[in-house]
């Protein structure tokens, strides 16, 4: 198949999942053609059978606010017309299936192409809802040849946030289980815990969704009870915020802030346990990728992580905001060395089993062949 794949090209979930199907597609024979405004960032060195088209903006005085959605459609309209696309592919539906169905609009003329959306968080759960975006999401989702949210939950909210009546498939993320793998030998464990101490992960984009002070205020009282560190990868808007209140908690000898990282496979093998206390969170990729490394996660009982995680099994769930009890499992993980290793072989199991690339990405190209015989 020759496919167009739309997503935003920067860190995030969204982007990642994008990246890696169209990189898998790629593999497997297809023709893949990102559209998008610059190179996504897990596509940085080169793969066969995958093209990349920026969408290139010009500024006018008169444009107070660039016309990305619209350069994008045209962008799309040119791609699909000389690369003979037959289906565009976008991820997060603001702006990108507004976009396609305009484009789709100007190729009908032409030719037959198919649009697919796949839903991914907040552009369902929260932006999606803002009264200047919810009649555009609606309208873009039901005019989709076909739709798929990565949770039972998103599934849900988008048909009853948004009154759809259309079918949705849940197609989860995934993850490289050969990449993403335990390694007991990782030698950057000694060099952030060179007293053996035992080591709490967060990786986020330091948005307030992601509460990323709960994540220090839980570590706060792990480490009263356990000789631990706390490692925070990624940035964001809460970053200062995050770097207050470790001063505040006398922390700075034992919470690292590591920023963006590519690296993320070395980091997650030598840490104990993943915490991710979101407000909201569709799927919870960051921790998909922690439980292929063989790390349990205490996570916050929203959106798609109890989907996701398998709680006394995998991991915990508490509900947002319980630091105290968040606390406690990781504390109860920890110093249960028993039921510690149970826990990481279920974390490793259960992503390979359910969510390992080569299991999910047919789903996509199953769903593909689909839409393109409706
Ligand atoms: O919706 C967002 O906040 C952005 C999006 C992204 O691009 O990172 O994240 C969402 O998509 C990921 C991939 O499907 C999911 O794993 C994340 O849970 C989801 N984030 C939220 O729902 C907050």
């Amino acid at each position: 198949m020759k496919i167009g794949i739309t997503c935003y090209p920067t860190y995030g979930g969204s982007g990642v999942i994008a990246t890696e199907l169209g990189k898998a597609l790629a593999l497997k024979g297809h023709q893949i053609h990102f559209i998008s405004y610059a190179l996504p960032f897990r596509l940085a060195s080169f793969v066969e059978n995958v093209v990349f088209h920026e969408v290139e903006m010009s500024s006018y005085p008169l444009f107070e606010f660039p016309l990305y959605s619209l350069a994008l459609a045209s962008k799309m309209v040119e791609v699909a017309e000389y690369e003979k696309l037959d289906l565009l592919h976008v991820h997060y539906a603001i702006p990108h299936a507004a976009s396609a169905f305009l484009a789709r609009e100007m190729l009908k003329e032409k030719t037959d192409i198919k649009i697919i959306t796949t839903l991914h968080g907040t552009d369902i759960t929260l932006v999606g809802l803002e009264p200047s975006f919810l009649p555009l999401v609606k309208f873009s989702i039901e005019k989709s040849d076909g739709v798929t949210a990565v949770s039972r939950f998103l599934k849900e909210k988008t048909l009853t946030n948004y009154d759809i009546h259309k079918d949705i498939l849940v197609i989860p993320n995934f993850v490289d289980t050969e990449l993403f793998k335990p390694n007991p030998d990782c030698s950057f464990r000694k060099n952030i815990a060179p007293g053996g101490e035992k080591i709490l992960i967060h990786t986020s984009n330091f948005r307030p969704v992601k509460r990323v002070t709960d994540a220090i205020q839980i570590f706060n009282i792990v480490q009263k009870e356990v000789p631990s560190k706390l490692i925070l990868v990624g940035d964001g808007p809460d970053r200062s915020e995050c770097e207050r209140l470790v001063r505040q908690l006398n922390l700075i000898d034992k919470v690292k802030f590591l920023g963006k990282q590519d690296g993320l496979v070395e980091i997650l093998t030598a840490s104990d346990v993943f915490l991710i206390p979101s407000q909201s969170e569709s799927f919870g990729l960051a921790a998909l990728e922690a439980m292929a490394c063989g790390l349990p996660v205490v996570s916050s009982s929203v959106g798609g992580l109890p989907e996701l995680v398998g709680h006394n099994e995998c991991g915990f769930i508490a509900e947002i905001g319980d630091i105290d009890r968040m606390a406690k499992y990781v504390i109860d993980l920890l110093i249960n060395e028993k039921k510690y290793r149970i826990f990481s072989q279920n974390a490793r199991e259960r992503a390979v089993k359910k969510f390992d690339i080569n299991k999910v990405v047919p789903h996509y190209e199953d769903y593909y062949k689909k839409v393109l015989d409706s």
